[in-house]
């Protein structure tokens, strides 16, 4: 996920506003029409794209007859290639057609939590919720509401334009939406000043191809042939992950660091590159700022010291540099992966900083590649999307949705939040503190209103719950953060059973509000149209017309694509920032959490709760039974010295534990992880596994370094057998 990006603000201070759903800038009113949603027509073909907060965000095309979706095939452009993926190749059938889908809302009968509910009307549903929303403005003010929204739909109409309208007119507390991304984005920011670096296609070039913390095989399936395509031309293929992935299986060499110590790798890479003269000090001399502080701060950071830290042989890491540093082009892919540890910011700083130090931005696919969605924030209209001038009011309480648990229980917090309204995510699985997070949904003076496919483990919280069009029933517009195509989303068919978009959903709860401003009322086709309407260069050949014909079409950007040959970074003084006094830290600092010796010994083993399931993304599919089943049960990876010590063969019942939770795990004995760390896959529903709980009911809603990112992969824990 990514922030998205209005034309016009400053990238820092976009990152600050991004951060909150409730930020933006002038859009001009435009005139009240209806939601934009068109009929079908008997056996057409229309273009859309997935809506998933993946990186690769595919084009396909869906054919309907009568009605009903006929056909579903991926879409021919060279990125999506004509293959979608084992998780959506069967969409249709296994999200719009799945017998479980909700089609009526629903009102809560029982307990909250046990599922039990009552189909009724729109009509009664949106006059009870807006009446109840209207009593809290009243008594508490709007900041007693929180929207919860996250990726779970990235189209541009449906996860940002018209909520954000509504929740920011609402007066609505604002959700710092960081779950994802921002970290990242604030580490490389802090050296480079913007995210985007070499283009996916262009790895082909690359000779030396380091994979730092990502896993293509499964994470960004699509750029995975490329990368194929670059090593065919002789590349070599490395992957820095303290868990042996699907993709590390295929690479050259996989140097395995402890979790969380990335940063003194690049560091300690950069002592050895700087102590042998391996830098290019040309590169330096006129494109980079504070070498002489970096020289002084990687001082420290000597091969003993990293391999203390890391966990790596010294003669890894010196022969990790002098490689890195020695081939050309190189390229170091990042995406999120260690982003999720409590360092994980620095780590992107550090890293990013790494190919100013060997001028590989010089290179046609040499520097670093990381997100995309900045070449859409200058192509698009923004103001299409981002707030009226009116309602940007940055005053508004934030909420980081990292600490949603905490927000819901905290009695200090004034005003309390006495409304929840969660649509595109799944909190109650893929939130941090999931029992925190559940003891919030379970307070009796919450109102839950939860807008969804089908009936999530939130939704089962939820005092009012929504039914949802999925994407193959709604128009929209699709960035990407990690492609640079551009895709129109055309619907295939109408929405089945009594099911909304997002955006009328917002619209109809604006209405009975009696809120009467017209921006909260535009169509969705309109807010797709007017977003399309940019005599910006990368636009050039793209038009509405045109993308409805083609599905996604390429950015339009110039060739070759080699961002820093001559420096241009977006930072203030236009340079690399080694050193950046402004900040907290002006070197980036390896900095580790500092538990007491007691928790070490009560808690010893790292937990890492990763996106390794190959059907799921995020929770999403997780309760399609083919799915599930494919994916099997759910196990831990358990080092084997870690498994002698207690006692615990592979296959073993197990209970993994900490002060937060405990999940029931299978033993899976495995040199995958090192020894004194664990790894468990994320994305299972507690409602289906035993014991009622996944593996973020074992993480904490802690902050990362910068970027107010979620450290969730800073978790320890003990296991045991049962028996
Ligand atoms: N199949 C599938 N695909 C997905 C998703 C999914 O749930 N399932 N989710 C999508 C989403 S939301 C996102 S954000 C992307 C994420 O895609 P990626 O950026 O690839 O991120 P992750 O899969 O979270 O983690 C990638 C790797 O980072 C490693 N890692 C963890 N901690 C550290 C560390 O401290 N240092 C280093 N060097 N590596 C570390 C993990 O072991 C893991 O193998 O994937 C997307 N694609
Ligand atoms: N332990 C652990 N936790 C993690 C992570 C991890 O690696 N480990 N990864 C984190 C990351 S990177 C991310 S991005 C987050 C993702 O967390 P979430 O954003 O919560 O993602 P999903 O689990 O996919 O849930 C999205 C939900 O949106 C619903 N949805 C889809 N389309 C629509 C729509 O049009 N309208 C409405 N109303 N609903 C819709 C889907 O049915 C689905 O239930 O999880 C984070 N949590
Ligand atoms: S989840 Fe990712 S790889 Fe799969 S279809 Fe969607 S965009 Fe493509
Ligand atoms: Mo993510």
């Amino acid at each position: 996920m990514k922030p998205t990006q209005p034309k016009g603000i400053p990238r820092r201070e976009f990152l600050e506003l991004s951060a909150k759903t409730a930020a933006g800038i002038g859009l001009t009113s435009l005139p009240l029409v209806g939601s934009g949603c068109l009929g079908p027509s008997p056996a057409k073909t229309v273009h859309g794209a997935c809506y998933h907060d993946c990186p690769d965000r595919c084009s396909w095309k869906v054919t309907a007859a009568d009605g009903k979706v006929t056909a579903f095939q991926a879409g021919d452009n060279p990125y999506t290639a004509g293959k979608l993926c084992n998780k959506m190749d069967a969409f249709p059938s296994d999200v719009t057609y799945h017998p479980d889908r909700l089609l009526t809302p629903l009102k809560r009968t029982g307990e909250k939590g046990t599922g039990t509910f009552t189909p009724i009307s729109w009509e009664q549903a949106i006059g009870e919720v807006a009446g109840k929303l209207r009593a809290i403005v009243a008594k508490s003010g709007g900041e007693a509401i929180l929207p919860y929204s996250f990726g779970g739909n990235q189209g541009l109409v449906q996860g940002e334009a018209i909520p954000n309208r509504f929740f920011a007119r609402l007066g609505a507390s604002q959700l710092e939406r960081t779950i994802c991304g921002n970290a990242a984005v604030a580490g490389v920011l802090a050296a480079n000043g913007q995210t985007t670096g070499v283009l996916p296609e262009d790895c082909v070039h690359s000779k030396y191809l380091v994979l730092w913390g990502t896993n293509p095989i499964l994470s960004n399936q699509h750029l995975w042939p490329f990368i194929q395509k670059a090593r065919d031309h002789g590349a070599t293929l490395v992957v820095v992950d303290p868990f042996r992935s699907r993709t590390t299986a295929e690479a050259d060499w996989h140097i395995q660091p402890r979790p969380g110590t990335d940063t003194a790798l690049a560091l300690g890479m950069m002592h050895i590159i700087l102590a042998e003269g391996l830098q290019d000090q040309d590169y330096i001399d006129r494109h980079t700022l504070g070498i002489e502080e970096l020289r002084a701060h990687v001082q420290a950071h000597n091969p003993a010291t990293t391999a203390q830290i890391t966990g790596l042989p010294e003669e890894t890491i010196i022969a990790f540099a002098r490689a890195y540093a020695q081939s050309t082009p190189s390229l170091i892919r990042v995406l999120i992966g260690m982003e999720h540890q409590a360092n994980g910011a620095s780590a992107f700083r550090a890293v990013a900083m790494l190919p100013a130090l060997t001028g590989a931005w010089r290179h046609h696919g040499g520097g670093l590649m990381h997100m995309t969605y900045e070449l859409f924030g200058e192509a698009l209209n923004w103001e299409s999307i981002s707030l009226p001038a009116e309602l940007a009011n940055p005053a508004t309480r934030s909420i980081n949705m990292v600490e949603l648990g905490k927000a819901l229980t905290d009695p200090a917090l004034d005003p309390p939040i006495e409304a929840l309204l969660v649509f595109n995510s799944n909190p109650a699985v893929t939130t941090p503190n999931q029992n925190l997070v559940r003891r919030g949904l379970e307070r009796p003076d919450l109102l839950t209103i939860v807008s969804e496919h089908f009936l999530t483990d939130t939704a089962r919280y939820a005092d009012y719950v929504f039914p949802a069009t999925t994407v193959l029933e709604h128009w929209d517009l699709f960035d990407s953060w990690g492609s640079t195509y551009l895709n129109l989303n055309e619907p295939a068919i109408d929405p089945r059973g009594e099911s909304k978009p997002n955006s009328e959903l917002f619209r109809l709860l604006a209405r009975a509000m009696g809120y009467t401003e017209p921006y909260l009322y535009q169509a969705d086709l309109e807010i797709v149209k007017n977003t399309l309407k940019s005599d910006h260069p990368y636009l050039e050949g793209i038009t509405f017309e045109s993308l409805r014909q083609s599905g996604g079409q390429r950015l339009t950007l110039p060739e070759p694509w080699i961002p820093h040959a001559e420096g241009n970074f977006k930072t203030a003084s236009g340079k690399c920032h080694f050193h950046d006094a402004a900040l907290e830290h002006p070197l980036p600092a390896y900095l580790p959490v500092a538990y007491s010796e007691e928790e070490l010994r009560a808690y010893p083993l790292h937990l890492l709760t990763l996106k390794t399931p190959k059907y799921f993304l995020n929770s999403s599919h997780a309760n399609v039974g083919h799915l599930l089943e494919k994916e099997g049960k759910p196990y831990l990876e358990v080092h084997p010295q870690d498994a002698a010590a207690r006692n615990i063969a592979d296959g073993d019942e197990l209970k993994v534990f900490n002060p937060r939770g405990r999940v029931f795990l299978t033993a899976r004995i495995s040199e995958k992880v090192t020894p004194g760390v664990v790894c468990m896959p994320q994305g299972y529903w507690p409602s289906l596994l035993k014991g009622g709980s996944s593996a973020n009911a074992l993480t904490d809603h802690r902050l990362t370094d910068m970027g107010r990112g979620g450290a969730i992969q800073e978790a320890r824990v003990e296991i045991e057998k049962i028996v």
